[in-house]
This record gives C-alpha cells, sequence and structure tokens, in this order.
C-alpha cells in the first residue's frame, strides 16, 4: 500500500478563457444577368464557440494546464454571399478531475466561486462566444431594398479562471476522539494529520489518497463529530461536503475501552443526531491498538462481543501498521459497486452557466465637449462597406438609430442640426 498525496488540495492552476468571436456578417447583393445590383443576399456571422470546463473520470490531475495561459475557443467563421451563414465556432472544453473547483477572478481582488464540479460529466461555461453579425440582408426594409451595412461579430468573453482540484473523501474514519482516527490515517496514506498533541482537532478534514493495487480512493479522517459536531459548532463547508460524500465509513474503535461495543453504538447514535442519513452509510468496523499487551489479551473476547451484535470487527494496529493494509483491501471491495455506479454517470448531471458581466445591449447617450456619443453595443458593430461619408449609408444607419430609439435619445439630450454625433468608429453631423 502506497500513498499518493497528501493535504487537502493539491493542485491550483490559474487560467485566462477566451471564447471564439462572432463572425463578422456579409455585405453583398446578388449577381443577376442585366440587373447591376441585385437583392442583397449577405449572410449572417456564425457564433464564436464557448469556453467550458467539464469534469471527467479519466482526468486525474490538472498538471496539463499551463500556467496563466489563454485557451481559446473557435471563433465564428464570417457570412458570405448567397445568404450563406458562417459556420459556429467550435467550442472549446476543457477537460478536469472531478472534485474541481472553478473560481474566478474578480476585477476588485479575490476569487469568487462560480462551480464545484464534484460529479461526473457536470460541466460549467466560463466563457460565452460572441454572436455572429448580421448580414446585409438582415437590414431590408420596404424603404430600404439594398443595405450596404452588415454587423460586424461580437467578441467572445475573456475571464480569469482558476482551477483547484480536491480530493473528495470516499472513506471517512469516525470514532471517539483518541480512538486513532489520525494515526490510521498516516498509516495508510501520506496525509499528515495531527496527532493527540492537539487539544482541539481541525474542523477541517484531512485527506490521504490510499491507492490498493491499482486502484485508489480517498481517505478522511472526521474529526470530532462526536464531541459536538451535532450541535453545529465550528462545522465548516468544507466538513460537511465530504463527510456528506463519503460512500463508506471506517467505524473506529479503541481496544483498551472499558467497552468497545458500546462505543460503537453511542458514536452510532451522535451519529444519527448529526445526520440520519450518514448514519445509514455502510461501515467496517476497526478495533484499534491491538499492538498493547492488555488489548491483545482479550482480542477473541472483544471479537465476539462484536459478533454477538452481529458484526464483524477487523483488528488492526494504526502505531504498528498491522491489519492496516487487510483493512484497506476490504475497504477497496465495499467500495467497488459505488465507484461502479459512478462511471456509469449514475448521478444526475447539471450544467452551469457564467456571465460575471451580463451581456450589455442597451443604449445610452451623453455629450463629451461638442460631440454626442452614442454607446449602441449593437450599432457599434454595424460596419459600412464604402464608408459613412456615402449619403446612402447615413441613411441607414440613421435608420438603426431611430430603430433603436437612440434618435429619441439623442433629441432629449439636446441634440440640434449641426451638431457631431458618434457611435464607435462612425461620426457624423446630425
Ligand atoms: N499503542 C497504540 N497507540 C495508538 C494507536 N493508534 C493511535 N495511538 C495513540 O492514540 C493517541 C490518539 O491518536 P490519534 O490518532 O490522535 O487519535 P484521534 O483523536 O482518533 O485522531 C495517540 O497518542 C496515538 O499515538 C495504536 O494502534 N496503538
Ligand atoms: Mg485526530
Amino acid at each position: 500500500m502506497a500513498s499518493l498525496s497528501k493535504g487537502k488540495m493539491f493542485d491550483r492552476v490559474e487560467i485566462v478563457v477566451k471564447a471564439g468571436n462572432g463572425g463578422d456578417g456579409a455585405v453583398s447583393f446578388r449577381r443577376e444577368k442585366f440587373v447591376p445590383l441585385g437583392g442583397p443576399d449577405g449572410g449572417d456571422g456564425g457564433d464564436g464557440g464557448d469556453v467550458i470546463i467539464m469534469a471527467k473520470s479519466a482526468v486525474t490531475t490538472l498538471r496539463r494546464f499551463e500556467p496563466r495561459r489563454k485557451y481559446r475557443a473557435a471563433d465564428g467563421m464570417v457570412g458570405r454571399g448567397s445568404k450563406k451563414h458562417g459556420k459556429r465556432g467550435e467550442d472549446l472544453i476543457l477537460t478536469v478531475p472531478v472534485g474541481t473547483v472553478v473560481s474566478y477572478k474578480t476585477q476588485i481582488g479575490g476569487d469568487a466561486l462560480i462551480a464545484d464540479l464534484d460529479q461526473l460529466g457536470q460541466q460549467v461555461m466560463v466563457a460565452k462566444g460572441g454572436k455572429g453579425g448580421f448580414g446585409n440582408s438582415h437590414y431590408v426594409s420596404s424603404t430600404n431594398q439594398a443595405p450596404q451595412i452588415a454587423q460586424k461579430g461580437e467578441a467572445g468573453e475573456e475571464n480569469s479562471i482558476i482551477l483547484e482540484m480536491r480530493l473528495i473523501a470516499d472513506v471517512g474514519i469516525i470514532g471517539y476522539p483518541n480512538v486513532g482516527k489520525s494515526t490510521l490515517l498516516a498509516a495508510a496514506s501520506a496525509a499528515k494529520p495531527k496527532i493527540a498533541s492537539y487539544p482541539f482537532t481541525t474542523r477541517e478534514p484531512v485527506l490521504g489518497a490510499v491507492e490498493v493495487g491499482r486502484q485508489t480512493f480517498v481517505l478522511a479522517e472526521i474529526p470530532g463529530l462526536i464531541d459536538d459536531a451535532h450541535l453545529g459548532r465550528g462545522l465548516g463547508h468544507d466538513f460537511l461536503r465530504h463527510i456528506v460524500r463519503t460512500k463508506i465509513l471506517i467505524h473506529l474503535i479503541d481496544g483498551s475501552s472499558a467497552s468497545p461495543v458500546e462505543d460503537m453504538v453511542r458514536v452510532n447514535a451522535e451519529l444519527n443526531l448529526f445526520d440520519s442519513a450518514l448514519a445509514h452509510k455502510p461501515q467496517l468496523v476497526a478495533v484499534n491498538k491491538i499492538d498493547l499487551p492488555e488489548v491483545r489479551a482479550r482480542l477473541i473476547e472483544i471479537k465476539d462481543v462484536f459478533n454477538r451484535v452481529g458484526t464483524t470487527a477487523f483488528c488492526v494496529s494504526a502505531a504498528t501498521k498491522e491489519g492496516v493494509s487487510e483493512l484497506m483491501s476490504e475497504t477497496m471491495k465495499v467500495l467497488e459497486p459505488f465507484n461502479r455506479l459512478r462511471q456509469e454517470g449514475g448521478e444526475k448531471v447539471t450544467k452551469k452557466v457564467f456571465r460575471p458581466r451580463p451581456r450589455d445591449t442597451g443604449t445610452s447617450v451623453h455629450k463629451e465637449g461638442d460631440t454626442f456619443i452614442v454607446a449602441a453595443p449593437e450599432l457599434e458593430r454595424i460596419v459600412a462597406r464604402t464608408g459613412v461619408t456615402n449619403p446612402e449609408v447615413r441613411w441607414q444607419i440613421k435608420r438603426q438609430l431611430i430603430r433603436l430609439g437612440v434618435n429619441k435619445a439623442l433629441e432629449k439630450a439636446g441634440v440640434k442640426p449641426g451638431d457631431k454625433v458618434r457611435c464607435g468608429t462612425l461620426e457624423w453631423e446630425w
């Protein structure tokens, strides 16, 4: 039995995710014999691909992610003539281990949790692809049969994302204080829990990976459950998350106790008070400290009393590691059906969407010096094939201003004939 890792969190990487830009819409006219300018047939640009993070069982580390590298989804293709729409950019799916916590680097510093991918197949979209721009065929109206304008594709979102891999405990060790839970965890894995000397056991579960043959499971000490846990004292989110998600429990009992079976019954009663779902998880009972002569002397008697209440007790010494390997092998066996369920995707999978900045589609008008500035994201992306000087194009842009209600806003702001108005790269006189 070798050990793999120690500590609670053992992998963390910060990356940048960039969704694909939308493709530009096309300005195009049908070519017909004897008709110099046929009907407009510019297709729309394709939407950019999203960046998605997904938990997969085949992935076990975050090591393949390069810190601060930019991971990009594909851009949408540009629209073309004959109303051919551009192809949608392909999504970029980044696969991470089950148990990866995804957070977002906020502008003011600090992280904000986005998703806790603790189920197989669970996914979260972390950057939304830009919308494809409209082709000129979109701008046809009864009064404008030959629009010269189209819309540029929208930029894809870009976010700084932090991936943190957390082990999720498959197995929890429960039992009274001082029965040897920390010692057992240390004996079975490379975890380094505080042993005995600590008056207040930590409220964060200490985890370690246990290797049995070629398989591994994650073992956690469930500390302090018995003293006051059901009173809700000091149990953090992390703690609950782990204990609730454990599949089976190792119930450790001190062999030198006056009444080992009574200990077991009491701990189970406490467990039931804390959370009855926990009390129903399968338990492996192990009597510890069999290296002590007084325990060894009554080992047969102890096994016997457990048998009488219908329990087979394992005998171990966490201190000398006697029997620990056998206990871990048995634990793996009991776990197997649970693992199979996981591989088959027995759990319900959810998909989350993360949008730190809601898409801005609103329009507004403000004055800078003697120029009226129009903020209209949809309009700013409109590009004119022939430049804004063409009166035909200007007229078409004005039509869009009216459609978006910007005209009214400009008038409200006090625009007068001859004033300069600017929207994105377009500038004109009122
Ligand atoms: N003799 C002996 N002492 C042990 C064994 N396991 C743990 N101990 C001791 O029991 C005390 C409590 O152990 P600890 O692992 O901190 O218990 P916990 O409170 O259940 O986590 C410590 O002094 C350990 O050294 C064992 O197998 N044999
Ligand atoms: Mg302990």
